[in-house]
């Protein structure tokens, strides 16, 4: 049995999706971040950097009691890697998957955060700033367009755990007007990975986005803004 930590946000959605396409057994537990349900000390020992999602796994394979995993990109290695799916088996496909994967972490899901961030909770409009990770973004699809250009999925012939990573994040592209039929091959992988089972299931229900996650404009009370940007969120980690 697995938890997961879960809030419903793309990085949330990539291990729901992992969890639902490995058929894996897992309870969720889920964390409002406007209230600051991540900020506990309970969370901090499961993921010291009180950020979501997270895992535990309640019996590894490898023995020693529950271990927690945190970090998206790390949580859908570890799932991979205790499932022997979802990763290439070939050393050069899995190498090709893991870059991709990284290319997500480090790359379009902070550059997607910082362009969502300053569009949507700015309290004051900073052009510069929005031009500036709106760019890389733009950069950043363009990089995708032709790498689905070439093959079907990141890592080649196979859906991965790099898909998994970068799948959710047409939820972002939505809310910053990103139109992603003006990308064909993109366009083409969102579909058909969105007519996935366990994408659907992933999605539904109580897992669905929210619409105080969705708005274009946030409009945060002086507690949500402390919660998820301020005072409480940098005492959860000095306290
Ligand atoms: N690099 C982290 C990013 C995690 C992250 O930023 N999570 C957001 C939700 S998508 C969060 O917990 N936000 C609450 C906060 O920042 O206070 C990952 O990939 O897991």
């Amino acid at each position: 049995m697995i938890e997961m930590h879960f809030t419903p946000t793309p990085n949330g959605h990539k291990v729901a999706i992992a969890l639902e396409e490995l058929e894996l057994p897992y309870a969720t537990i889920s964390y409002d971040i406007f209230e600051g349900d991540h900020l506990t000390p309970e969370f901090g020992r499961i993921n010291p950097n009180h950020k979501l999602p997270a895992i535990v796994d309640l019996e590894p394979a490898f023995g020693g009691g529950p271990h927690a995993v945190f970090e998206s990109g790390a949580v859908l290695q570890y799932l991979a890697e205790k499932t022997g799916r979802l990763l290439p088996a070939d050393p050069r496909g899995r190498s090709t998957a893991i870059q991709w994967l990284t290319w997500q972490v480090a790359g379009l899901g902070p550059m997607g955060g910082q362009a969502s961030h300053f569009i949507r909770y700015a309290p004051e409009k900073l052009p510069y700033a929005i031009e500036r990770y709106s760019k890389e973004v733009e950069r950043l699809l363009a990089v995708l367009e032709r790498r689905l250009g070439e093959a079907a999925y990141l890592a080649g012939d196979e859906y991965s755990i790099a898909d998994i990573a970068v799948w959710p994040g047409r939820a972002a592209a939505g809310l910053m007007n990103i139109d992603i039929e003006k990308y064909p091959n993109t366009h083409r992988w969102f579909s058909e990975i969105a007519a996935r089972p366990a994408v659907k299931r992933a999605l539904g229900g109580d897992k669905a986005l929210p619409a105080k996650y969705a708005q274009r404009q946030a409009k945060l009370t002086a507690a949500e803004w402390s919660n998820m940007f301020g005072e409480r969120m940098l005492g959860a980690v000095k306290a």
